[in-house]
């Protein structure tokens, strides 16, 4: 197939991914004066329109304030002060502010990249949307290049440092040598199914609930629209689920006190997501890094993916920072083993919630009880809710 031109960029960091962990590389590396090229293979509107995450960490929030994108946040976000866990009906809160003297923010992903994308914008970032056979080359060479086809024409972005934002199915942490990568994986037997509803949620806080029939999370996205998440089959098949079923099976799982407050409403949106614990390592090859989902997928349950990208992108924002701008290169060699420091301890945590939440369809009687003595002492000793709060409300950067 002939393409009509061939066209060369120059940059200095060229970005593939133009989700949350490339736009805010970008707003970072722009903010200190560091040139670059954001790649993607869909659009914008696609991109906004994603339905992921919604609660951030402070940590994130910090980031954001920092990168000139946290107006809106702050008019709209809802601060949160503690979540709650039920197990089998029984209630617990977590009182986060209490426990570590932290909160966490309800602010939609979609309205996260919505920010950065309008400020990108406004200062004229050059993005590369429906962007198809993105490839990276000569990685370990000090100019290394992505070549792509966009509107029919080849083009080479040549560029100092190229950073993989492009998510669990992306090519950049393809692109690193076999031999070199080490991959690490856990897949859980059960998805989520997600809706999205306008009407107020059942509780000003969240629920985490493990009930015999299995998981249900009560969350939200503003004081009128609220976001459910039941396990299901991962090959579940969505026409299964008509809103009605998922209603009666919520007011179950979330337990009587809650399914009394449960407010109904038509869906506008309704997924399956599988679950994943994932790590590669490790981060960095040559003049190519990782970061976000392209090297780590964490299962929902511990509200981590979002936040644990943001924490890659401020230890990449400073390392890329540091050598185009003070010529250290010090960051850059401490970058793949600080981030995967913090990693591991993310999925850690990720794991463990997600094996307390959840009905396995393999547990015998006495790993059931197990969960229940889980939640009884978290229910009972401060020091144990203390080690999940200080979790949940997000780590240390390093
Ligand atoms: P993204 O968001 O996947 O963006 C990657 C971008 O790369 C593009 N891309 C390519 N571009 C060029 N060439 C290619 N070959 C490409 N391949 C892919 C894609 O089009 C896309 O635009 O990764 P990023 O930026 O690292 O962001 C990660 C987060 O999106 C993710 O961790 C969170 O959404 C995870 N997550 C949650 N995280 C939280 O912190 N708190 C939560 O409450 C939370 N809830 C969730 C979640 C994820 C969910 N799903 C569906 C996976 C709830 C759900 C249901
Ligand atoms: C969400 O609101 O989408 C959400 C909240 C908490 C989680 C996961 C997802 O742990």
């Amino acid at each position: 197939m002939g393409h009509r031109m061939t066209r060369t960029i120059t940059t200095q960091v060229c970005i593939i991914g133009a989700g949350p962990s490339g736009l805010l590389l970008s707003q970072m590396l722009a903010n200190a004066g560091v040139d670059t090229v954001v790649i993607d293979r869909k659009d914008q509107a696609y991109i906004e329109g994603r339905i992921r995450a919604g609660v951030l960490e402070q940590g994130t929030v910090t980031a954001l304030e920092e990168a000139g994108v946290a107006c809106r946040l702050h008019r709209e976000g809802l601060k949160h002060t503690g979540f709650e866990l039920a197990f089998d009906g029984d209630r617990h809160r977590i009182d986060l502010t209490a426990l570590t003297g932290k909160t966490m923010t309800v602010y939609g992903q979609t309205e996260v990249t919505k920010d950065l994308f309008a400020k990108r914008h406004a200062d004229g970032q050059v993005f590369l949307f429906n962007a198809q056979n993105v490839t990276p080359i000569d990685l370990t060479l000090d100019q290394p290049r992505v070549n792509l086809i966009h509107d029919g024409d080849a083009i080479t972005v040549r560029c100092r440092h190229i950073a993989g934002c492009d998510g669990f199915h992306g090519v950049s942490r393809r692109a690193i040598p076999p031999d070199v990568l080490k991959t690490f994986e856990q897949v859980y037997p059960f998805g989520w199914l997600g809706i999205m509803v306008e009407k107020p949620p059942v509780s000003h806080e969240l629920i985490y609930a493990n009930h015999q029939r299995g998981f249900a999370l009560a969350s939200m996205r503003s004081p009128t629209r609220s976001r459910y998440y039941i396990q299901c089959d991962v090959d579940e098949d969505i026409a299964n689920w008509p809103d009605d079923r998922i209603w009666a099976e919520l007011a179950i799982r979330l337990g009587q006190d809650a399914a009394a407050n449960l407010l109904t409403g038509p869906s506008f949106e309704k997924s399956i997501a599988p679950l994943r614990s994932f790590v590669a390592e490790p981060m960095r090859y040559g003049n190519l890094f990782l970061a976000g989902d392209a090297a780590h997928i964490v299962p929902p349950t511990g509200a981590k993916g979002l936040n644990l990208a943001v924490a890659d992108i401020r230890l990449l924002s400073r390392a890329l920072i540091a050598h185009h701008k003070d010529h250290s290169d010090h960051h850059i060699d401490t970058y793949s083993r600080t981030a995967l420091n913090r990693v591991w301890k993310v999925e850690r945590f990720s794991w463990q919630l997600s094996m307390m939440m959840h009905q396995f369809p393999q547990h015998s009687p006495f790993q059931r009880r197990m969960q229940r003595a889980d939640f009884d002492y978290v229910s009972t000793s401060e020091t144990a809710s203390r080690a999940l709060a200080e979790n949940y409300v997000g780590l240390p950067l390093e």
